[in-house]
């Protein structure tokens, strides 16, 4: 067993049974001429997260995790996007139209794409999900039960919205989650505190919150194949 310094107690897992969530770090939202640039936001507050991800990715793949990366996106006839979904945001630029990285958070679209930091190799997981949450209207659960899994170690954009709904949905399955502060990001640093501090309040009534350092520095305190290390 693993056991990680986190808030608002230690979060312990077994390491056969974890997977790695990388939540919607994609172009659309991290780089400029994206979704998220066209929502007035300064994308650049969320890059600081792309170096730490990176650093759990690898150790994750190092040990042979369950690693699944989620994209936000719709199909290009746009037949799965809500009016409540599309008409929100720059009235010039929606969801489906072209921007300088291909249209809008539709799928096959530059903009799309995984940054490539984080891209995911194969025999990982890609689920593409038209909502916020990342259990609705995808097989998730299934995937995730299929392998046994019972936590997940979350990273990912943005933490209020994104990451926010879909750890609130894998509570509501059981699910015990382990959200990285450094890990995930938001355009509104006062939104990204608060949602983190939802998560752990009340004893944990959605979930942990821990550091990639301090999750590292208990993968390297446990042998990879999960035994305490002498
Ligand atoms: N706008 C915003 O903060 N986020 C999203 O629209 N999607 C995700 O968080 N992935």
């Amino acid at each position: 067993m693993v056991t990680v310094d986190a808030q608002p107690f230690p979060y312990t897992f077994d390491p056969s049974r974890v997977a790695l969530l990388c939540i919607d770090f994609q172009r659309d939202f991290v780089e400029a001429g994206g979704f998220g640039e066209s929502l007035g936001n300064d994308v650049s507050r969320l890059r600081t997260t792309i170096g730490p991800t990176r650093a759990v990715l690898d150790a994750a793949r190092e040990r042979g995790w369950a690693i699944i990366h989620t994209r936000e996106g719709h199909r290009p006839d746009l037949s799965d996007l809500f009016l409540a979904k599309r008409d929100r945001g720059n009235p010039t630029l929606r969801i489906g139209e072209e921007g300088p990285m291909g249209r809008l958070l539709v799928r096959g679209s530059a903009g799309h794409e995984i940054v490539p930091e984080l891209a995911p190799e194969p025999g990982e997981v890609v689920l593409d999900k038209p909502g916020k949450g990342a259990f609705y209207a995808t097989d998730l659960e299934t995937i995730l039960r299929a392998r046994g899994i019972t936590h997940l170690v979350v990273t990912g954009v943005t933490t209020e919205v994104c990451v926010q709904s879909t750890v609130r949905e894998a509570n509501d399955r059981g699910f015990e989650s382990l959200v990285l502060s450094d890990c995930t990001g938001s355009y509104f640093p006062e939104f990204h505190e608060s949602a983190l501090a939802m998560f752990a309040a009340q004893g944990g009534i959605v979930g942990w919150v821990g550091t990639s350092a301090d999750l590292l520095a208990a993968l390297d305190d446990t042998s990879i194949d999960g035994e305490k290390a002498s």
